[in-house]
């Protein structure tokens, strides 16, 4: 007997600076219906799906840039999604800007959650790797201002059981790299979820414009075959306050292969029933990674940083 888990790709279009989080939660209440009438029982939404993605802009109003931020999960404005997901029997992973206090100090971060069918928050994950720079860099078309508005995540890649497997979820910039698949690989993950907000533009390098969406399922296909587990990858797409985003959300197979992929720049959902005992077929033989890895042989990995010539 299988173990199907059937899992939607829910993807948005664009969210206008001045939208309010009431109508980015009804189009997603919008979507979920949708995907759970295509069976679905996991609804995966993009990084920061309550609100414009903000680290666009250089702001220094901490009271402005705190509007963006919540302060609670749920809260009043994100209740209807999860009374709707009650009713529907449905999960969801939901990424937001989390502002919280811990330790005494105010911490802000980018975060996604994992939603059981009951409406239970089981799993949260920050996000390890921020891109972007800290101060305003008036050369660039739009910013891009991760590493001043959030810090990085201090909650590791924790891996949870839920939805009868082993799950896991990264956001965006974290899929470009190896280490976050890896860890989760080393955890048995089984099924990884992602949201992301891709712009078609990299103002450092524009010769790599051409390629976003060769390296968006590069590194997603990469990291699904290389840990043999399912990946689901969700954009918030289109051209939002005038910064094209890519598209290209899709379902990853333990293969590498892509079994379904979105068509649109808009609010678009795509299913897929997934086994998640497909995990098996790489996590047992060429990708076993007790049998086959070499640890001692990575030391560097953990050691540094940055680039350390060793001869
Ligand atoms: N949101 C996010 O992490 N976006 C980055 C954009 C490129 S770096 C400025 C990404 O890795 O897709």
């Amino acid at each position: 007997m299988p173990r199907s888990l059937v899992v939607a790709a829910a993807q948005l279009g664009p969210i206008a600076r001045d939208e309010p989080r009431s109508s980015a939660v009804a189009r997603m209440c919008a979507m979920m219906r949708n995907a759970a009438a295509s069976g679905a029982e996991l609804v995966v939404f993009p990084e920061l799906a309550l609100t414009t993605f903000f680290p666009r802009w250089f702001m220094e109003d901490q009271v402005e840039i705190d509007t963006y931020f919540e302060t609670e999960m749920p809260n009043e404005s994100v209740q209807p999604l999860f009374k709707l997901a009650v009713e529907l029997k449905v999960g969801f992973y939901l990424g937001y800007a989390e502002l919280e206090h811990e330790e005494g100090q105010t911490r802000r971060f980018n975060t996604s959650i994992l939603v059981d069918r009951l409406g239970t928050i089981i799993g949260k994950y920050r996000k390890v790797h921020l891109p972007g720079h800290i101060e305003h860099e008036p050369w660039r078309p739009f910013q891009h201002l991760e590493k001043r508005y959030f810090k990085s995540g201090n909650l590791g890649f924790p891996v949870f059981d839920g939805f009868g497997g082993r799950m896991g979820m990264c956001i965006c910039n974290d899929r470009r790299w190896p280490e976050t698949f890896r860890v989760m690989g080393l955890q048995g993950v089984e099924m990884v979820m992602l949201g992301y907000n891709t712009p078609v533009k990299y103002p450092p390098a524009p010769e790599h414009d051409h390629l976003q969406d060769f390296h968006n399922r590069l590194v997603m296909q990469a990291g699904a075959y290389q840990n043999g587990t399912w990946v689901v990858g969700v954009a918030k797409a289109g051209r939002e306050e005038e910064c094209d985003l890519i598209g290209g959300s899709c379902i990853v197979a333990p293969t590498g292969e892509i079994l379904a992929q979105c068509g649109t720049l808009g609010d678009e959902v795509i299913t897929h029933e997934c086994d998640l005992d497909r995990c098996r077929e790489i996590q047992d033989n060429i990708f076993n990674l007790a049998l086959h890895r070499e640890p001692e042989s990575y030391r560097l990995i953990t050691e540094t940083k940055g680039v350390r010539v060793l001869a």
